[in-house]
């Protein structure tokens, strides 16, 4: 009766065996024949019940039995071990003869370009970048700038308001007057960032910009070194033949100020649809740092003097490029942008 179960039970396993497709099938399978509670271990612990001269024959035939199984069974995992390493393999062949992907590179922003050619004059010229925050407070923005409340220049630099003392800051100027908190001269930087106005959006307007400021404090200062400085800059921006013409202006930061324009790099200043036929085309403001500006920041203006100059990054990328609308810096448009 024993015999004929062992042999029932090795049939059926070696049957289920050759059906068995996955790893955690036949664990279940050995579980089921080989456990400690499996088919083949409790006909073991029944031989108790047979005769002296039965038991080592049958217990001989139920080794035979379990050999055979876990030989199947072995056999069965190294099977099933080889097929998944080869689907493996089948899965992650590559066919070299494949033509590669184009990997697609991102490039600079226009005005990133040209405030990095900026960057890298002033640079050269012994200049530190300095950095301030976006959202300013009114002091920093105008009072300290000679712009008391009420002054009417405000009304040329309207922003936006956080609340009566905080603002997004109009010029980048405020950066200057946190540096000269903070530094004794000789100063020598530029402040380049975003800049904010309350404009409404046109092809010249936006009320986000960008400008690059410079400031010079130091002994002995004067107007000439400003005008050397611009023109060293102009040359290397617009090449050495360009002539500097300074028109006298106002700024309340700086006293005297002027408006700078170059001679057209397109014509030479003959004139030219670049500019307009005036053979001139503008392109910053400048001036001797006010007395005023400087003694707020705590630097004696009997002992020192300084100037300091404002360029729009905007419009010298419009004339560089050849672009006359401004809104396509900021529209993000690829096919724009591909093709600088
Ligand atoms: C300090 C003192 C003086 C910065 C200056 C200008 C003249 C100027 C314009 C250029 C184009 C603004 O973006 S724009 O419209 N800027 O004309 N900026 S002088 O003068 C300073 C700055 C900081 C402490």
């Amino acid at each position: 009766m024993i015999k004929e179960t062992l042999e029932k039970i090795k049939n059926q396993a070696i049957e289920e065996l050759g059906e068995i497709g996955s790893v955690e099938a036949l664990e279940s399978f050995r579980v089921k024949y080989l456990g400690k509670k499996g088919s083949l271990t409790s006909v073991l612990k029944s031989m108790g019940s047979l005769s002296p001269e039965e038991r080592p024959i049958v217990g001989q035939r139920a080794n035979e039995v379990r050999a055979a199984i876990e030989e199947k069974l072995e056999e069965t995992r190294a099977s099933l071990a080889q097929k998944f390493e080869n689907m493996k393999l089948a899965s992650e062949t590559i066919d070299v003869t494949m033509p590669g992907r184009e990997v697609s590179l991102g490039k600079k922003h226009p005005l990133t370009t040209v405030l990095d050619d900026l960057k890298d004059i002033f640079i050269g010229m012994g200049y530190s970048i300095a950095e301030g925050p976006d959202v300013e407070l009114d002091y920093y923005n105008f009072e300290a700038l000679n712009l008391p409340p009420d002054h009417p220049a405000r009304d040329t630099q309207d922003t936006f308001y956080i609340n009566d003392n905080v603002l997004l800051r109009t010029q980048t100027s405020p950066v200057q007057i946190r540096y000269m908190e903070q530094h004794k001269p000789p100063i020598r930087i530029i402040a380049p960032g975003r800049v904010f106005r309350s404009d409404s959006v046109d092809a010249t307007h936006s009320p986000v910009f960008h400008q690059i400021e410079g400031l010079v404090v130091d002994k002995g200062i004067t107007m000439a070194n400003l005008k050397g400085t611009l023109e060293t800059f102009a040359r290397k921006l617009y090449g050495e033949d360009t002539r500097l013409r300074f028109r006298p202006h106002h700024f309340p930061f700086t006293e005297p100020s002027a408006e700078v324009d170059i001679s057209c790099f397109n014509c030479g200043g003959k004139g030219c649809s670049v500019c307009k036929g005036e053979g001139w085309i503008e392109i910053l403001g400048c001036g001797m740092v006010h007395p005023k500006v400087l003694k707020i920041c705590g630097i004696d203006p009997d002992e020192y003097s300084g100037f300091a100059f404002g360029i729009g990054l905007e419009r010298v990328a419009l004339f560089r490029y050849g672009i006359d609308d401004m809104r396509l810096f900021f529209e993000n448009d690829l096919r724009f942008l591909n093709q600088f």
